[in-house]
């Protein structure tokens, strides 16, 4: 991710590092898709929400063949469709998201719409929690606990900060857990980064029946990179030719 990020001098690294482990699991172990047949109407859907962090699904979907690894190089090059938010135009992607705020109504609609169609595929989203405070996911969050919709699961991607400051200084929404509880919603907790507790909880899906599933996964920006965990300036910061090579040798 970091190499592609790197090449296209651009990129949202610090969230994109946040959640790739939630991706990880998801794609390799959650979701039923098949990349050779991604119109297929039963897959499962996944909406990412959060779609500045687009390049941590662009390499997940790499990986598991949605599309050649190398097409990665052109990402945010002129006439390219691997542009900096998500497109239908990249095989494997179920939406175009960026705008916040909008991925988990789109998850509502097309959870209720299986249930009108009698079709036991699931909706996945994976939320940042800078853009909880949008009134459509209030709006959202009471219309999924309405129609019952346990073939959804929002996934929260709790790394405590936004771009220009933490959720706390910008718009608490704690205590989350508890209010999404009140409306309604099975809510669990994981630690986003635990590859196995990861897999454990999110086989256990629905978290309880005729409810919507809601995972807290506390994660951390930048993950896996000292000098750019918890550091707002890696929100869309870009490495340098020796940050670059430091980062490689940490994750390494
Ligand atoms: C409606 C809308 N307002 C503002 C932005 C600009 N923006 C891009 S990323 C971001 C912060 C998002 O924070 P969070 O969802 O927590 O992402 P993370 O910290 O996990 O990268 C903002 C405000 C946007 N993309 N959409």
């Amino acid at each position: 991710m970091l190499r592609y990020i790197y090449h296209a001098k651009a990129g949202h690294t610090g969230g994109s590092l946040s959640c790739i482990d939630i991706l990880n699991v998801l794609y390799n172990r959650v979701l039923r898709v098949d990349p050779k047949n991604f119109k297929d109407p039963d897959r499962d859907r996944y909406i990412q929400s959060k779609g500045h962090s687009v390049e941590a699904l662009y390499v997940t979907l790499a990986d598991c063949g949605f599309f050649p690894e190398s097409d990665l190089l052109t990402l945010c090059q002129f006439n390219s469709h691997y542009i900096g938010h998500p497109t239908k135009k990249v095989n494997g992607i179920e939406q175009n998201t960026g705008a916040l705020g909008h991925g988990l109504p789109i998850a509502v609609g097309t959870a209720l719409a299986g249930k009108m169609d009698g079709k036991d595929y699931r909706v996945f989203t994976l939320m940042g929690d800078g853009e909880l405070p949008e009134g459509s996911n209030w709006e959202a969050f009471l219309c999924a606990v309405q129609y019952k919709l346990d073939n959804l699961c929002a996934i929260l991607d709790y790394n405590k900060m936004q771009i220009t400051n933490t959720i706390q200084n910008v718009m608490n929404t704690e205590p989350i857990a508890d209010k999404l509880k009140s409306f309604g919603w099975a809510v669990r907790e994981v630690y986003g980064h635990d590859v196995d507790a990861l897999k454990n909880v999110l086989s256990k899906l629905p978290f309880e029946r005729d409810k919507p599933s809601f995972l807290i996964a506390h994660t951390i920006k930048g993950k896996g990179v000292s000098f750019m965990e918890n550091q707002l300036s890696w929100h869309h910061g870009v490495p340098s030719a020796d940050q670059y090579e430091m980062a490689l040798n940490e994750l390494k």
